[in-house]
């Protein structure tokens, strides 16, 4: 494959950005090899500057659910743009993407629109605080929320994959109100509301986890969370950024049935552009300014072509069977990949929820018996998985380059983009074997 005018643009970018990339996530830092520069993309394909076609299981980190470049979001975009881009004034576009969200996931009574995930969170913990009048925050290793400095500690995603269990530059003081617990261990919360009653504002959690792979809560994790912070005067934030509409259309609180106090949204519900929500129960959201003192702000938030694109996205997803064909081929390609490891005979475990999935892979010998917490996932052979990562590169499949990462599916890949990932993943799995 030849990547010549990405190599070159690379080295031009390194010299402008930090890594030549505007995110860590995306400097393959982990796979090796050097991130490809892409041109264009349509429906589930992604094309690089270089030509090479690949089939996207990144779809950008989640957002891109109807898949690249949607004709009817690429309308809606261009006609709310020649209709002025921000206005520093609300609009109708912002009720009626909130009235979407609501009513796919009826809890949140009150929404605040913001510019990203991490926005969302960072919102959210403060909300938390403002209405307990507690400090200390419960999270879960492996868990990523966003890199603000109170949620950047034993995060998953690229923090994970870097290896970077506390970014520097965040004060000790910034993270001492912050306890890490063992994600999929209910004892464990249940111990630390014990010890630290009354303290503890808020547990947030990824409710399936997508940032050290796709993982399931364990049953009744979620429900015991649920009840253990409700005996506790604890508020629970589920940070459904990456879930929400991608584990089922009215995310991770639909699926297992468990209504967080606080919801964290982000990627899907902007279509692709820059978007994060928070909202939750009214008696909660009319702490936020300028109904309550909890202060929150954001030139963009709520900006019309993020509402434009989300509005579409979100519509389209409550359309009949359009999120059941998208976890159906999900399923399939779950399938195709599960069935190249049994032949080339390479130990996987494979997760899926919904729309999205995660090939773990273990190491060779004693594979644990399913993935369950961070130090299952922790114990995976990463090398082996970059070199199935390039493997599949190498092939035209574009996976997110990183073990801790989640694999997402949208509603433009079909037959074709599922045969070519079955081809190319029977060659990758049997040149690994061979290797
Ligand atoms: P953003 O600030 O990146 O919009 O959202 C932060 C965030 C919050 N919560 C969850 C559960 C998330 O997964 C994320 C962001 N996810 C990563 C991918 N694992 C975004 C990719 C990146 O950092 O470049």
């Amino acid at each position: 494959m030849q990547i010549e005018e990405s190599i070159r643009l690379f080295a031009e970018a390194r010299e402008l950005m930090p890594g030549g990339v505007n995110s860590p996530a995306r400097a393959f830092g982990a796979v090796g090899g050097q991130p490809l520069f892409i041109d264009r993309a349509d429906g589930a394909t992604l094309t690089d500057v270089d030509g090479n076609q690949f089939v996207d299981y990144v779809l950008s980190f989640g957002p891109m659910i109807l898949g690249h470049a949607d004709p009817e979001v690429t309308r809606a975009l261009a006609d709310t743009a020649a209709r002025g881009t921000s206005f520093g004034a609300p609009s109708p576009l912002e009720i009626e993407l909130v009235r979407l969200i609501q009513a796919a996931m009826p809890g949140l009574e009150r929404v605040r629109l913001v510019n990203s995930g991490t926005e969302a969170t960072m919102s959210a913990i403060r909300l938390a605080r403002a209405f307990t009048g507690r400090d200390k925050v419960i999270k879960f290793k492996g868990n990523y929320h966003g890199h603000a400095d109170m949620l950047l500690a034993s995060a998953g995603s690229g923090v994970a994959t870097l290896g970077l269990p506390d970014s520097p530059g965040v004060p000790r003081r910034a993270v001492e109100d912050t306890i890490v617990l063992p994600w999929n261990d209910l004892e464990a919360v249940e111990r630390c509301l014990g010890a630290h009653r009354g303290h503890v504002a808020a547990v947030i959690m990824e409710p399936v986890t997508g940032n050290m792979g796709v993982i399931p809560p364990a049953d009744g994790y979620l429900e015991g969370i649920r009840s253990a912070t409700e005996a506790e005067g604890t508020l629970l934030i589920f940070d459904e950024v990456m879930t929400g509409f991608r584990v089922h259309p009215g995310g991770a609180q639909a699926l297992y049935g468990v209504k967080p106090d606080i919801t964290a949204l982000g990627k899907v519900i902007g279509g692709g552009l820059p978007v994060g929500a928070y909202g939750g129960r009214q008696d909660i959201m009319d702490m936020v300014a300028p109904v309550g003192p909890m202060y929150q702000a954001g030139t963009l938030s709520g900006n019309p072509l993020a509402m434009a694109a989300g509005i579409v996205t979100l519509r389209r997803l409550a359309e009949p069977g359009v999120w059941e064909q998208v976890a159906g081929t999900t399923r399939r390609v779950e399938e195709v990949i599960g069935e190249a490891a049994r032949r080339a005979r390479v130990p996987i475990q494979q997760t899926r929820v919904g729309t999205m999935f995660t090939t773990f892979f273990t190491k060779s010998g004693s594979p644990p018996a399913a993935m369950h917490d961070y130090e299952s996932v922790a114990a995976c052979d990463t090398d082996r998985f970059a070199r199935f990562f390039n493997g599949m590169l190498r092939r035209g499949v574009y996976l997110p380059p990183s073990q801790f990462e989640a694999c997402f599916v949208s509603a433009r890949h079909g037959e074709q983009e599922i045969e070519a990932t079955a081809r190319a993943a029977g060659e990758a799995l049997r040149d690994l074997q061979n290797a």
